[in-house]
């Protein structure tokens, strides 16, 4: 409240202001003035300047609910304290893109998209294993960054994505996965540089309120699956307002008519709170060169991290997005060559709802198509991005780590007037190269479709609505991916394994390989498959396979059940012989069956473990595991 003279001057001439302003619009805010301080009046005066007199409209009368009307402006400081600029700045870039977005128009405009030239990985190739090899002798100067503040809108799932399970086989979680994987790779970079190890790979996860409690306690719960607690950061992103409609007026909480909904500004935050967060000089003071980013939910994007960090040092790229061929129309974004008339030109992600105007608004009327190859002629960006941590920290210095902004509205119908729910404006962590000088060296390294990419991001009513032949990016299909991943990896690596069956789970067409599993301990690249791996051996369609441990090698097998085998790391194993049982079977179920797990119903199937041989080797020694003996 206002106690010196000069407050109350100040107070006065903010309430003569405001209710010059609030007479007609805002009753309500004009009653409720003595509520608040001068401070908080003054906001409140700004809420109505820009716009959002609706705010007030159905408070009642000062000495009810009072203070929820001061937790409301609270709430409203630290949005306008959270965005640089404050509110009227957001309002201001919303009004404007919302007006673009209504009218259609295409933030490219001026720029012309061609295809853009990069490197084209053949998994297990010798250019391949050769880029391997030097990406795993990079991993100890690199650190790792998980973007996980997503609410997963789309697949629908109650708890964080990274808990879900990355294949329902082991139930290994993606989390635990990606540790694992961290934790084997830089094990495996120490050993190339002969022990000269200097520190732990750091890791980073930016969080959100919607994700940093669960996300936190999932890793406390587990032991930090097995990485120092010192060694991972969590960096929570705060949240932006939402909008109601085209006018961008801020939408209420429809629980709460004393709260603004807000939801996450998208994972572009991450660069400036890494800037802002001290730890990218920490890490350049310590001598790291690398920053490699990655997202949630897909379990093979660790098959690919070796070869393209190989090819980031090997070709000196500032920028390294990784992509996939790309289906047209599949919800990730392109790579693009851009070329304005001025003779500007970057190569650039083009988010997948804007690739298909941009073609057809530059000459190309089908919009977005396959090309001959099946495929759209523009690589799929899948957001692992490989960053140069020295041109990263230059640039960041000059922009503070922000990112131009976009707007997503999901409109009601075609008019464009309505929202089907609330929007808000975002950034996307593939965008930092928008502002790069034409000297940053940006590339991109293509893998192959069935390596490096299956999230898990659509629910099953909508994955079973993509066009056909597309990915349909869901439970269903990134479990099944990871065994056809692993089965495709053993062949190529010399092992006989049956062909694929099609079956049908949540409506989704899918090919069902053997169901292969290896946790990192027993190998992070194809050179670890090929040297673990001997003889003749078989896998039938039936079967599954689970490795977990690091020194078992796999040597005239054949196999038509289940065979899991742990191991402790001392332990050198080699599995042999005929394993027939009657294994574990992939079976179909009902999605609505709301008496099964959440984890499993979004799948359309279970792992019914009938049968197995289990075997574990938990001293140090030297054992064969052969059926026979
Ligand atoms: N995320 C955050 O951490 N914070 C946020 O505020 C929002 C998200 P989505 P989408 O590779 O598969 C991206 O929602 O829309 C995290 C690329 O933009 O899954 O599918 C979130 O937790 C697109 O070009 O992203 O699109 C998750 O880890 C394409 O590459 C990640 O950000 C596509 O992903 C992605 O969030 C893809």
């Amino acid at each position: 409240m206002a106690t010196s003279p000069v407050d109350i001057a100040i107070d006065k001439l903010a309430n003569a202001q405001i209710n010059e302003l609030s007479t007609s619009s805002s009753p309500n805010l004009q009653k409720n003035l003595s509520v608040f301080s001068p401070d908080q009046v003054e906001l409140a005066k700004k809420l109505l300047e820009i716009g959002q007199g609706h705010l007030f409209e159905d408070w009642p009368d000062p000495g009810v609910e009072d203070d929820e009307k001061i937790s409301f402006i609270d709430q409203v400081a630290l949005l306008n304290l959270s965005y640089p600029g404050g509110l009227t700045s957001y309002i201001k870039t919303a009004r404007g893109l919302l007006a673009d977005s209504k009218a259609g128009k295409n933030p490219f405009d001026g720029f012309k998209p061609s295809v853009p030239s990069g490197e084209i990985l053949t998994f297990g190739d010798d250019n391949f294993m050769k880029y391997e090899e030097t990406g795993v002798k990079q991993v100890q100067n690199a650190a790792f960054v998980l973007v996980a503040g997503g609410l997963g809108e789309r697949l629908g799932y109650n708890g964080i994505k990274v808990a879900l399970p990355m294949e329902t086989t082991t139930g290994t979680c993606f989390l635990q996965h990606y540790i694992e994987s961290i934790l084997c790779l830089s094990e495996a970079s120490c050993k190339q540089a002969q022990g000269e190890c200097r520190r732990d790979v750091p890791f980073v996860i930016m969080t959100s309120d919607d994700t940093h409690a669960r996300t936190l306690q999932l890793l406390e719960s587990n032991s930090y699956f097995g990485m120092k607690s010192t060694q991972v950061k969590l960096l929570k992103q705060e949240k932006v307002a939402c909008l109601a409609d085209n006018d961008a007026r801020l939408a209420l909480d429809p629980k709460n008519k004393y709260r603004i909904q807000t939801k996450p500004h998208g994972h572009g935050d991450v660069h400036s709170l890494l800037y802002s967060s001290g730890l990218l000089k920490e890490w350049k003071d310590a001598g790291l060169r690398w920053v490699l980013f990655f997202q949630d939910t897909n379990g093979l994007l660790f098959k690919a991290i070796p070869a393209a960090l190989g090819v980031s040092a090997t070709k000196e790229y500032h920028v390294n997005s990784l992509s996939v061929p790309r289906k047209a129309k599949e919800a990730i974004g392109g790579i693009t060559r851009l070329t304005h008339a001025d003779g500007r030109e970057m190569v650039i992600n083009v988010e997948y709802n804007q690739l298909d105007p941009l073609l057809r608004a530059t000459g190309h009327s089908d919009g977005d198509v396959n090309c001959e190859t099946g495929y759209s002629p523009y690589p799929g960006n899948i957001n692992q991005l490989i960053l140069e941590l020295g041109p990263y920290i230059d640039e960041l210095s000059k922009t503070g780590g922000a990112i131009k902004e976009f707007v997503n509205p999901k409109y009601k119908d075609s008019t464009k007037t309505e929202f089907k729910s609330s929007t808000r404006l975002e950034c996307m962590m593939q965008d930092y190269p928008k502002t790069l000088p034409p000297s940053a060296r940006v590339g991109f390294t293509v893998t192959d479709p069935w390596l490096a990419y299956a999230p898990v991001k659509n629910n099953p009513e909508d994955a079973a609505k993509v066009p056909k032949g597309n990915p349909y990016h869901s439970a269903t299909s990134g479990e099944t991916a990871v065994y056809r991943s692993n089965s495709m990896i053993l062949r190529k690596a010399g092992v006989k394994i049956d062909d694929p069956v099609s079956e049908v789970f949540n409506g989704q067409e899918v090919e069902v390989w053997p169901r292969v599993v290896w946790n990192p301990k027993w190998a992070v690249t194809f050179a670890d498959v090929k040297s673990k791996v001997s003889g003749s051996n078989f896998v039938s369609q039936k079967s599954t396979l689970v490795i977990k441990g690091s020194n078992v090698t796999i040597q005239d097998l054949s196999l038509d059940g289940t065979l899991v085998i742990n191991s402790v790391d001392d332990a050198e194993v080699i599995v042999q012989g005929s394993v027939q049982n009657n294994g574990w079977a992939i079976e179909s179920i009902d999605k609505d069956n709301t008496a099964l797990p959440e984890e499993v119903r979004i799948r359309g199937f279970k792992i019914n473990k009938r049968e197995q041989l289990e075997r574990s080797y938990n001293e140090p020694g030297k054992y064969s595991l052969n059926p026979r003996d």
